[in-house]
């Protein structure tokens, strides 16, 4: 896909400037989503690492991306993030925001994402995060679906992605 679409659709992710009214039914879904999701909790172990709470903000039916975030904790040696995949995409592509000279882009991250050894890292919106490229049906809230990690030590994992509403950033640490 073109990478300017990619990049607008990225960015939509964290910008929202939406009129008044869209913000409240926006607000409205999420609230549903709230009332309707039951625990969430979800974590994976492969080898040293944990992987916790994957999601998936939910978007528009006609968005052909979509992003995952997750946190990941490693209580061993140093490993690397190196590729993910998913029947819900034809591709996904490891990504970071970055702040450049007061815009932010995303960046493709080459070489992998680095999991420090006994450290913790955050995909989340607004940093690093996996995009689903060519998104053929966009899920929606309360979906879920399979993706598979592959990391340089712990080998592979295949994970279950929880579909939530795009206005819920806040997800506490412990949830
Ligand atoms: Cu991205």
């Amino acid at each position: 896909m073109p990478q300017l679409a990619a990049e607008a659709a990225c960015y939509a992710l964290r910008h929202c400037n939406l009129p008044p009214h869209t913000m409240k039914k926006l607000a409205l879904a999420a609230l549903a989503g709230l009332l309707s999701l039951p625990a969430l909790a979800h974590d994976y172990s492969a080898g040293a690492l944990k992987i916790d709470h994957p999601w998936s903000r939910a978007m528009p039916a006609s968005s052909p991306t979509a992003a995952v975030f997750m946190t990941i904790s490693n209580s061993g040696g140093a490993d690397r993030l190196l590729a993910a995949s998913t029947p819900q995409a034809a591709r996904a592509e490891l990504h970071q925001h970055l702040n450049d000279n007061g815009v932010m882009r995303m960046r493709e991250v080459s070489g992998g994402i680095v999991l420090p050894a006994a450290g913790q890292v955050k995909l989340a919106p607004g940093g690093l995060h996996l995009m689903l490229l060519q998104v053929p049906k966009q899920a929606v809230s309360g979906d879920r679906f399979p993706l598979q990690l592959q990391f340089e030590k712990a080998g592979k994992v295949t994970v279950e992605v929880t579909v939530e509403s795009g206005m819920a950033p806040v997800h506490p640490a412990g949830h």
